[in-house]
């Protein structure tokens, strides 16, 4: 049977450890597998914690895919990778090593105990914003483009970190080895 191919867009973070090779090792995690193509990778921002603001700094970024899951499998890879990752969660909107959201699949609406996509909280939050709009500027979100939410977002304090462009290769020399 072919496959039906679904583009959605994840959002990354992770304020623990070393949250760019986290965000990283996920993104090549992704492109890995047959069943799921990486479409284009955002810059790489630093961003202040956002819900609860004593905590360190986060990391993020935005990707979009192509995907042939449904929504549910795609939350369940997600969440396979994080844990494959070890991933470390203190408490809610806490410190974390690696976070991977599903933000929209498609132009779907997904309701259920598990998952809200389009994700609840997105369009309030700049760092999901900022670097969605590099990859998906007029993608509409709820009814607005993602350009017009990030223009009411609070921006304040958003860096972008990365040098190069494609900051999520790494040469193959600079990857630990064990
Ligand atoms: N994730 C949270 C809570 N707060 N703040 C920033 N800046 N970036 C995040 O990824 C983030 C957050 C819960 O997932
Ligand atoms: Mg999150
Ligand atoms: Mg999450």
């Amino acid at each position: 049977m072919p496959k039906t191919w679904t583009t959605a867009a994840l959002g990354l973070g992770g304020n623990i450890g070393e949250p760019k090779t986290a965000m990283a090792r996920a993104l090549a995690a992704l492109s890995d597998r047959s069943d799921c193509r990486l479409v284009a990778v955002s810059e790489l921002y630093r961003t202040p914690p956002w819900g609860k603001t004593d905590q360190a700094d986060f990391f993020n970024c935005c990707a979009l895919i192509e995907i042939a899951l449904s929504s549910e499998a795609l939350l369940d890879l997600c969440l396979d990778i994080e844990r494959g990752m070890k991933r470390v969660r203190v408490e809610r909107w806490g410190p974390r090593t690696i976070d991977i959201d599903v933000l929209t699949y498609g132009d779907a609406h997904v309701l259920t105990e598990r998952v809200e996509i389009p994700h609840p909280r997105m369009t309030e939050r700049a760092f999901v914003l900022m670097p969605l709009a590099d990859i998906a500027p007029d993608f509409v979100v709820k009814g607005r483009r993602v350009l017009e939410w990030l223009s009411d977002a609070n921006k304040t304090g958003i860096l972008r970190a990365n040098e190069k462009r494609e900051w999520w290769t790494t040469p193959a020399s600079e990857c630990e080895s064990g």
